[in-house]
C-alpha cells in the first residue's frame, strides 16, 4: 500500500463544534458539556484511513473559533489541502462567520479544498431550526465548487463519510500525483499520535 501524509484544518466560530468533530472522528467519542474547554491557539492529532487501496494519514489541525486566537488560525491553515468550515446547523451567525473564512481561504490558500460542514444536527430532531435553510447553504456551496456535510458529533452521523470523501478527493486531484503516477507526499506537521480505536476501514495513525 502507498502512504501518503495530508493536512486537514478545522475553522469556524467559536462553540460550533470544531473539537467535537475531531473527538468522534478520532476517538469515537462525544462529550456533552465541552463548552468550558474551549481551543487554545489550535491542537493537532491524526488518523489514519483507507481508500482505495492506499493508506492516507491525516494530519487534522483543530483551530481555535474564538476572536482573540483569529490571527493565530491563520498559521494553521497555511498549506492545508482541505479545510472542512464548519457552523452549527442552527446558528446564522456562525454560518455568516464560515463564510467569512471561506473568502478568505479563497483568496490566500487558493489550491485548499473546502468542505462545508453543518453540525449539530441532531438538533434539528429536537425541533431546532436550521437557519439558514439547508437548501439556502446548498445552493451556497453549489455555488462555490463546495461539498456541504450534515453533520452530528453527538450520534456520528456523516462524519467517516466526510473524511472519506476528503481522502477520496486528494487522491483523485492530478495536482497531488506525481509524474510516475505516485502521490506525492506531504508532511503534515508533528505527528503525537493519541490513543484509541475505531472501525472499518478507518485507523488512528
Ligand atoms: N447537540 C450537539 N452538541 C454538540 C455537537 N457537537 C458539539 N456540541 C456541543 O457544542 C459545544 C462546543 O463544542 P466544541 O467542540 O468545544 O466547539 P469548538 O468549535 O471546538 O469551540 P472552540 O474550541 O471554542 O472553537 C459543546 O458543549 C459540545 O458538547 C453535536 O453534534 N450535537
Ligand atoms: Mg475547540
Amino acid at each position: 500500500m502507498t502512504r501518503v501524509d495530508f493536512k486537514v484544518v478545522l475553522l469556524g466560530q467559536s462553540l460550533v463544534g470544531k473539537t467535537s468533530l475531531i473527538e468522534r472522528f478520532v476517538n469515537e467519542r462525544f462529550y456533552e458539556n465541552l463548552a468550558f474547554k474551549n481551543t487554545i491557539g489550535a491542537a493537532y492529532t491524526s488518523k489514519q484511513i483507507n481508500v482505495d487501496e492506499k493508506t492516507l494519514v491525516l494530519g487534522i489541525w483543530d483551530t481555535a473559533g474564538s476572536e482573540r486566537y483569529e490571527a493565530m488560525v491563520r498559521i494553521y491553515y497555511r498549506g492545508a489541502k482541505a479545510a472542512i468550515v464548519c457552523y452549527d446547523v442552527t446558528d446564522q451567525s456562525s454560518f455568516n462567520k464560515a463564510k467569512y473564512w471561506i473568502r478568505e481561504l479563497r483568496s490566500i490558500e487558493e489550491k485548499c479544498k473546502i468542505y462545508l460542514c453543518a453540525t449539530k444536527k441532531d438538533l434539528l430532531n429536537l425541533g431546532h431550526d436550521a437557519t439558514p435553510s439547508l437548501e439556502t447553504v446548498d445552493n451556497y456551496a453549489a455555488g462555490i465548487q463546495s461539498k456541504f456535510f450534515l453533520t452530528s458529533s453527538k450520534t456520528g452521523e456523516m462524519i467517516d463519510e466526510m473524511f472519506i470523501e476528503i481522502g477520496k478527493d486528494y487522491l483523485s486531484d492530478p495536482e497531488n500525483q506525481t509524474e510516475n503516477g505516485l502521490v506525492n507526499i506531504i508532511l503534515s506537521g508533528k505527528k503525537n499520535d493519541s490513543s484509541g480505536c475505531c472501525g472499518g476501514s478507518l485507523k488512528q495513525s
